[in-house]
């Protein structure tokens, strides 16, 4: 079965013009101007712009708080219908279970035949007694490239101590796994956290309070020590802070592989939506907390200037009703995380690229290219070309959208974006050559989406030369 794509505009992260892509199967056999090609299906994309689905690399189906889990596979045609195309999961280690095996587990029960776009997975180490560390040299022939270590999370079972981040760097290196860390100080957060409930003060922006910068600055200088320590490279997801940035740019310029992605969150919402009223602050809990303004403005310069490389969702799908009110007496039990899969394409193009701050080829590369090719996915994912999986949004410019936990299909029962304005709006949606989105609306079906290998030697190997 082909599809011949024409007359839009195709971007991509390197240019933009006029032409046709023609797909057979699932994938991109042809992309030209007025190519001269038949096909079963011809779509009209005039008035559009063609761009590769979104690759979201941050996203949480299975992440739990106190032992409330948030929506799982089963939500992922909210990421279809927002232009996301491709979802990289972070799957725990489960305690006396090695990583892959946790993670092959959870395909198997909760991914395969529920999925509605692509996935592939980032394991979480958890529990260092399994012999996790040699197992690393283990993940990339498994399709797992990538690991990530938790350095906040005080006595919850999936902290990490730097022992074992410098543990797992030292064997990933070796074999081009890349180990990510969310980076905030565990021990100085508890201290701030003690001293706001003791003073009395329990309301969610006192998340924000017991988590300041200073928490993530810290953990990122230290994790760029130890990455420097174990001489590997390093990925820090969510960066939200300015310190933080800098201490990524600082690693940069000394010509580390050192590289850090922002979520949609810091970038359009910031710590005054904590202290909104009736503990609606709870819906925007999530860490590292939002910031202040200033913040803000420096990761959008910081995506511009390419200090950071990509622009995640970090969705974590709990409802505020019935989980985020296990804090309503203390902010220590909200579960931490918010949605955003649906959102984050729409978003980005509005108040990124409309707004004047990114191009539409750093759109694309921030949303798409990049996140593939942190995650060993850049030869089939993020990006418009021959060869290339036919995962394509047609995203008509001249629609508006006012965003809505109604019309929303993350199954949460709210949106951290209620109200936002979106210019632009994501028409149809083609997965691997099948239109899984028509007309805005989801016509895909559970198990369209396929586990998509991860190979080892992701971009923050690129320019990387152990001593
Ligand atoms: N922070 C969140 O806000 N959600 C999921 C995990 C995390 O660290
Ligand atoms: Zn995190
Ligand atoms: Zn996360």
């Amino acid at each position: 079965m082909s599809k011949l794509i024409k007359n839009g505009t195709i971007v991509t992260a390197l240019e933009e013009f006029k032409g046709d892509v023609l797909i057979e199967g699932e994938k991109i056999v042809a992309v030209g101007e007025k190519l001269d090609a038949k096909a079963d299906e011809v779509i009209d994309a005039k008035g559009m712009y063609v761009l590769p689905g979104g690759v979201d690399q941050h996203v949480h189906f299975s992440f739990e708080f106190n032992g409330s889990k948030v929506r799982g596979f089963e939500t992922t045609n909210a990421a279809a219908v927002g232009g996301t195309t491709t979802v990289i999961e972070f799957v725990n280690q489960e305690q006396g279970k090695g990583l892959i095996d946790s993670i092959d587990d959870y395909r198997k029960e909760s991914v395969e035949g529920v999925s509605m776009v692509d996935y592939s997975f980032h394991g979480i180490i958890t529990d260092t007694t399994t012999g996790v560390f040699d197992e690393i040299e283990k993940l990339p022939e498994a399709g797992y490239p990538t690991v990530k270590l938790f350095m906040a999370y005080k006595g919850m079972f999936f902290h990490a101590d730097d022992d074992a981040i410098a543990k797992a760097m030292m064997k990933a290196r070796d074999v081009g796994v890349t180990i990510m860390v969310h980076a905030e100080n565990a021990e100085l957060i508890d201290v701030l956290q003690k001293q706001c409930v003791e003073e009395g003060n329990t309301g969610p922006y006192y998340h924000a309070v017991s988590r300041p910068p200073i928490v993530e600055t810290e953990a990122t200088e230290r994790a760029i020590n130890i990455a420097k320590f174990a001489d590997a490279p390093l990925y820090v997801v969510h960066v939200s802070t300015q310190k933080a940035v800098d201490a990524i740019k600082r690693a940069q310029a000394e010509g580390l592989s050192i590289y850090g992605e922002t979520c949609t969150h810091y970038l359009l919402l910031d710590k005054s939506d904590l202290a909104k009223e009736n503990f609606e602050g709870a819906k925007y809990v999530c860490s590292p907390a939002l910031r202040e303004q200033e913040d803000r403005d420096y990761l959008w310069k910081s995506i511009e200037k390419g200090w950071l490389n990509s622009v995640s969702s970090d969705h974590c799908g709990f409802d505020w009703e019935n989980q985020k009110h296990m804090g309503k007496d203390d902010f220590r039990n909200i579960p931490n995380g918010a949605p955003g899969m649906e959102n984050r394409f729409g978003l980005m193009w509005t108040y990124g690229v409309e707004g004047g701050k990114i191009s539409k080829q750093q759109f694309v590369d921030l949303v798409s290219t990049t996140p593939a090719k942190n995650n060993g996915l850049g030869d089939r994912k993020g990006h418009i070309g021959v060869g290339y999986d036919a995962d394509i949004v047609l995203y008509d410019p001249s629609k508006k959208v006012t965003i809505s936990n109604e019309t929303s299909l993350q199954g949460v029962d709210y949106n951290s974006y209620e109200g936002f304005e979106q210019k632009g709006k994501v028409e149809k949606v083609l997965l691997r050559g099948n239109i899984i989105v028509d007309d805005g609306k989801f016509v895909g079906e559970k198990g369209d989406g396929e586990f998509i290998k991860g190979k080892p030697y992701g971009l923050c190997y690129e320019g990387y030369n152990k001593k």
